[in-house]
């Protein structure tokens, strides 16, 4: 069953999350790739609003405001998109609407995430390679793509932030699917959280399906909804290789697929989808925008079209 309302597409075209440029055109590279077209064709009323507006990363300065205690690049810049996010998914939602995200790299989650859990519980389904788990003050890049995650939930220094004050994201409803790269203190700080982690050995043991309605257990339970975030890097890199931050070892096109099918057809039966965003496509880096043709099939998935 196709989704039961409107869907309102929200370009993030930020990267001053992430180490490189190019990840700021993922939003007309998904576009480009018929978002709005395949949506339509599967009978979904479909809006484009236009791209938050962002200035272009070479005109800010990114160490101008790190915090005290840390190293968070571009965390002024960030803050911005973050608000300016949070309040365009919270009004598509109040306008009975399902906001799809497309960034940008994936510190846009913040506001995403914000502004799924405004005014209601919410859990989140992370699908990444990569824990984003870090604090300014662990992490070993400085870059927010790593931590957005740690920042909705007012880890280390990000205490001093409004966010997780402002959200209502409980931590016992976020479930990690298919982590194949943690550095050393996320994995410290995963283990010692109420989060659920189901990493790629999990899914090899186990099969995709049942990981995945593990997941959803967990991220569903005495919440109001969930907000599907998705890393386009936790597909391999063969599937997937218009990304910043490509780990071998990936899902599968498949198991892509089937993931999101799972989520869809949850939603059919338990109404839990609240809000989703598709972060991290590097059309620079992509071979013939297969990165972003791949992302708007599974956003097509998620948003329940069948085969029969
Ligand atoms: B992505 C790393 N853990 O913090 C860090 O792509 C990589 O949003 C983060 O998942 C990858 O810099 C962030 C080494
Ligand atoms: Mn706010
Ligand atoms: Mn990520
Ligand atoms: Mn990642």
């Amino acid at each position: 069953m196709t989704l039961d309302r409107p869907v309102r597409i929200i370009g993030a075209p930020s990267d001053y999350g992430a180490n490189r440029r190019g990840v700021d055109m993922g939003p007309s590279a998904i576009r480009y790739a018929g978002l709005a077209e395949e949506l339509e064709a599967m009978g979904l009323e479909t809006t484009d609003e236009d791209d938050l507006p962002i200035p272009r990363a070479e005109t800010r300065d990114p160490d101008v405001e790190q915090l005290r205690s840390g190293n968070a690049k571009f965390l002024r810049e960030t803050r911005e998109v973050c608000e300016a996010l949070e309040a365009r998914v919270a009004d598509a939602i109040e306008a009975g609407m399902f906001p799809l995200v497309l960034g940008g790299d994936h510190s846009i989650a913040i506001g995403s995430l914000n502004g799924a859990g405004k005014n209601a519980d919410v859990g989140a389904i992370w699908f990444d390679a990569h824990g984003d788990f870090n604090t300014p003050e662990t992490s070993p890049s400085g870059n927010v793509h790593g931590m957005p995650l740690a920042a909705a939930l007012g880890r280390g220094a990000f205490a001093e932030e409004p966010w997780a004050s402002e959200n209502r994201l409980r931590e016992e409803n976020v479930v990690y699917v298919g982590l194949r790269s943690v550095d050393d203190h996320e994995r410290d700080a995963i283990n010692a959280s109420e989060m659920t982690a189901f990493t790629m050995s999990d899914i090899d043991e186990r099969g995709i399906g049942p990981v995945v309605e593990d997941a959803l257990d967990a991220a569903t339970a005495g919440v109001d909804g969930i907000h599907v975030s998705f890393d386009m890097d936790w597909l391999d890199p063969n599937e997937a290789p218009g990304v910043g931050t490509p780990v071998r070892g990936g899902s599968s096109y498949r198991e892509a697929h089937s993931a999101l099918e799972l989520v869809a057809e949850r939603h059919a039966s338990e109404g839990v989808l609240r809000s989703m965003e598709l972060v991290e496509v590097n059309p620079i880096l992509d071979s013939h925008n297969q990165t972003a043709d791949l992302a708007v099939e599974l956003a097509a998935s998620a948003l329940g079209k069948r085969i029969l």
